[in-house]
């Protein structure tokens, strides 16, 4: 007879240890591993074997069979599935500025409407284009974290009208937004350096989209979309916030498809932070992306989730439980049995370039698991004759590396940076040829 747990196997006596501590732990304050030798040993799934074993032969077999399984997988168990394209989306130019930022810039606002009717959900795009261009521009569009008005100092940008969190400094009355935050955001983003390099910028508040709390989607295009409305019980495989943002992005490049100004064919899809794991998942659900940029995206993002290092699956969904789909949280702990891990996400833009980009001191969005997804997504850059990264390991700080994927880690903290501009910028003229 067994009378203690000594005499269990070792195996046996760890999980029910686990197990109290699991029920103990629920309480305890959340403790990240930034301890390399703590990592759990993991597996990768991989990204080249079909759920049926099979492998992947060729460039035509990975677009045709194992893409569109990785992208179900990554619909099923992490961002959820949105409702696809409106059937009746209206664009409406509101301002025109052809004189803006000292004579640099044309400023234009495009209000959006999702479902073609004005007092229906909406969203505002700013939009900058160079004056000196002599043809179509390419583009940069990403989400901004604290609306439109905030991405420069230009008393022309309109203040956004939806729901904004209060915090300390963010100029917020009663939810909505006062001039004084104008240009507080303007290091993020370098208008006049990504014009002068002739590319234009586009932004939306992605509160437009969908506020960034939990009940926030009942303010947003997940509320407004659904049939039930405010109503409304997701699906366990339901679009999160960040599936409803992204696609947000892609009614975006729906518009910069009709302006006249605009390569659409050049449109780089670029974000920060939760807006960085929202733009890798904009590129992988939306093939017209034709570069994404990942800055500092962390778990959820470019960062492997099998590591746990930093945030980790249960950390996230326990403090944004509206980012990610229902059946996500089934890994809360469970890391290793999720079907997909990160370095899919990236290989899902295959074989459109892809730029990771990590910080010195972010350790929460875990730097080396970001490296590491950015490697691993390589396979499928090689069916396609890309060499992808081309470094086997993790380069020194602020040396970028990389051909079709590149990857850069930058001394400093989690922020978008005049330095991280200057690599994209560099990487979007090798790729769009300028
Ligand atoms: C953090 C979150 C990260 C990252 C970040 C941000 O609180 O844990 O995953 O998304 O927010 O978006 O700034």
């Amino acid at each position: 007879m067994l009378r203690n747990s000594e005499n269990l196997p070792r195996a046996f006596r760890l999980a029910g240890l686990c197990v109290a501590l699991a029920g103990a732990a629920s309480a305890q304050p959340f403790m990240p591993n930034y301890d390399e030798s703590k990592v759990p040993q993991y597996t990768l799934p991989d990204a080249l074997v079909m759920a049926n074993g099979r492998k992947v032969a060729d460039a035509k077999m990975w677009q045709t069979t194992r893409r569109p399984e990785i992208l179900e997988l990554f619909r099923t168990h992490v961002y959820g599935r949105n409702p696809g394209p409106p059937a009746k989306i209206k664009f409406e130019v509101t301002s025109l500025d052809r004189k803006a930022l000292g004579g640099l810039a044309t400023r234009k606002e495009i209000s959006v409407f999702f479902t073609g009717k004005k007092d229906g959900p909406k969203m505002d795009i700013l939009l900058y284009l160079p004056n000196d261009a002599k043809t179509r521009v390419p583009a940069f569009l990403g989400m901004n974290f604290e609306g439109n008005h905030t991405i420069h100092s230009d008393p022309g940008i309109s203040l956004p009208t939806q729901w904004k969190r209060a915090s300390p400094g963010a100029a917020v009355t009663e939810n909505r937004a006062r001039a004084e935050s104008r240009g507080q955001q303007a290091s993020r983003w370098q208008v006049e350096k990504i014009l002068q390099r002739g590319y234009a910028v586009a932004t939306i508040f992605y509160g437009d989209v969908e506020p960034d709390f939990a009940d926030g989607w009942k303010l947003g295009v997940r509320g407004a979309l659904s049939q039930a409305g405010t109503n409304t019980t997701f699906a366990p495989d339901e679009w999160g916030a960040i599936a409803a943002w992204a696609w947000g992005l892609s009614r975006a490049l729906d518009y910069l498809e009709t302006d006249k100004d605009i390569d659409a064919k050049r449109v780089a899809v670029i974000g920060h932070s939760r807006l960085g794991k929202t733009a890798l998942w904009a590129g992988a659900e939306d093939e017209r992306f034709a570069i994404v940029i990942s800055n500092d995206s962390g778990c959820g993002g470019a960062a492997l989730s099998k590591r746990e290092f930093g945030e980790t699956v249960e950390r996230i969904n326990t403090s944004f439980p509206h980012w990610f789909c229902g059946n996500f949280k089934k890994y809360n702990r469970k890391e290793s049995e999720l079907p997909v891990d990160q370095h899919e996400l990236i290989a899902l833009v295959a074989p459109r370039p892809v730029y990771v980009a990590s910080a010195e001191e972010d350790h929460w969005a875990d730097p080396l698991g970001e490296f590491l997804s950015a490697k691993n997504a390589e396979p499928a850059y090689r069916l396609f004759g890309k060499r992808g990264l081309g470094v086997e390991e993790r380069p020194a700080v602020n040396h970028p590396v990389g051909d079709t994927i590149g990857y850069h880690i930058r001394t400093g903290k989690h922020d978008v940076t005049e330095y991280d501009w200057e690599q994209y910028l560099n990487f979007a003229a090798r790729h769009f040829g300028k």
